[in-house]
């Protein structure tokens, strides 16, 4: 058991680590330079020291060593040159590129997505968190078992290591399985206390807005500036696992709930994307995506293609959408040299600068999805006013039959006002 439990865990001591890369003449979205500096951002983040790094130009990956085999051969110098005890690969690797690499140069071989699924181990937080980290790193290592649990077969075989017909590799895949069984099932069951904690939050009509944007755009820091709370941000990849949500008050009086989330990276690994898929989605559900991006970084145009494919693979590519470009205090150019429009707002987050025009926007956003009431609620159901008074931009005016509302409202609530309206009618009728 003990063994078992060891297997999935991913820890990395400290350790040396040497990133490679391909350097893809067809792609000039991610320079290689920037994603290996990216990388070993993530690699740090994991703990390790990076001690070198090196690249091939070459479109795709060797089947077998991943770089070109004269110049695979050439890393175990390099080895011996930096003393590294890890290479850390910037692409998903298969299972057998991993195998040959691990042979070539006796040390520890990872992968960007063993790194990644790494930190979010490291960072989860909740019960959910931990569940869809859990998840991954079994899905991401069921295929990789080979190599994981060699020690299991070193034995090669024999009296108690088979069962009928049944390698022990193929015992270790079904244990791992049912775990994935396991793991699914409690997560469905989070994954419903939380789906009815969403729907009680739509019944009482709050706008609600999501934060997306690839990872240390600042997300936590615009929504702390926002709504004057003090979510954890910190200066490192994947601060936010967790989605935690504020509540905002717009310029109009409107309340909105804005969430928070785990950023996106280039690259993000499948297993990660399918298990943060229920809370993503829930997330997407919201009326208003801000797509947080730090203007201040020089790959900010391949960040937000990232983030899009991402969105996109989540279904959520087509929502309303206001782009915020952050850290514009960390820009040369100052002030009014980029004018914001409707649906793309500068801001700092640190500074405050732009943050009330980007809550007027989330407000006129929000209002373009709402639609137009005039009802007159009778004076028993304050109760109705007070929540149409937080939920949209409406007018009070008092009058005999009630309190007159006009404005706009999200349908929901719009329609319960309506209905309200017309039963004092439909009772005034009656009773005349
Ligand atoms: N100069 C400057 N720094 C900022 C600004 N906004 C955020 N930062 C810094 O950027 C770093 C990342 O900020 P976070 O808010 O943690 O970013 P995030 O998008 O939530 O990141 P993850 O949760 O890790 O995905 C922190 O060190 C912030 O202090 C800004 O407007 N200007
Ligand atoms: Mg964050």
């Amino acid at each position: 058991m003990t063994e078992r439990a060891r297997m999935i865990d991913l820890t990395i001591p400290v350790e040396r680590a040497f990133l490679i890369g391909l350097d893809d003449p067809d792609d000039d979205r991610w320079p290689v330079e920037r994603s290996l500096a990216e990388l070993a951002a993530l690699a740090e983040t994991a703990g390790a020291t990076v001690v070198g790094r090196a690249s091939q130009r070459r479109p795709t990956a060797d089947p077998v060593w991943y770089f070109g085999k004269g110049r695979a051969a050439e890393l175990v110098d390099e080895k011996a040159a930096c003393d590294f005890n890890v290479l850390i690969v910037d692409d998903e690797l298969a299972p057998n590129q991993q195998r040959s690499l691990e042979k070539l140069l006796d040390c520890k071989v990872l992968d960007r997505s063993a790194l990644i699924i790494d930190i979010f181990a490291r960072h989860a937080q909740t019960k959910e968190g931990r569940l869809q980290v859990e998840l991954a790193a079994l899905e991401y290592h069921l295929p990789r078992l080979t190599r994981l649990w060699t020690h299991l077969s070193r034995t090669g075989g024999g009296i108690g290591t088979r069962g009928p017909g049944e390698s022990q590799l193929e015992t270790d895949r079904r244990l791992i399985r049912d775990k994935i069984k396991k793991v699914k099932a409690d997560l469905a069951d989070v994954e419903k206390h939380r789906a009815t904690a969403a729907r009680n939050r739509d019944r009482n009509e709050v706008a609600s807005v999501a934060l997306v944007g690839y990872t240390n755009a600042g997300k936590s820091t615009v929504l702390n500036a926002l709504a004057d709370a003090d979510l954890y941000a910190a200066d490192m990849l994947f601060a936010t696992l967790d989605p935690t949500s504020r509540q905002v008050s717009l310029p109009n009086g409107q309340q909105a709930v804005i969430t928070d989330t785990v950023g996106f990276i280039n690259k993000l690994p499948h297993d990660l994307v399918d298990a943060f898929r229920a809370t993503l989605e829930e997330v997407m559900r919201a009326d208003l995506l801000l797509e947080i991006v730090d203007a201040a970084d020089p790959d900010f145009l391949g960040q937000q293609a990232a983030v899009q494919t991402v969105l996109d693979e989540l279904g959520a590519g087509d929502k309303p959408r206001i782009t915020v470009f952050n850290k514009i205090d960390l820009l040369a150019v100052k002030g009014d040299a980029a004018p914001s429009t409707e649906r793309a707002v500068f801001v700092s987050a640190v500074t405050g600068a732009g943050l009330h025009l980007l809550r007027e926007r989330i407000a006129d956003a929000l209002r373009g999805q709402m639609v137009a009431v005039d009802a007159v609620v009778p004076y028993g159901r304050g109760e109705l006013v007070a929540r149409a008074r937080t939920s949209g931009e409406v007018e009070e005016r008092y009058e005999e039959r009630g309190v007159r509302i006009s404005g706009h409202l999200p349908e929901g609530i719009a329609a319960e006002l309506t209905a309200a309206g017309r039963s004092t009618r439909r009772r005034g009728a009656v009773s005349h």
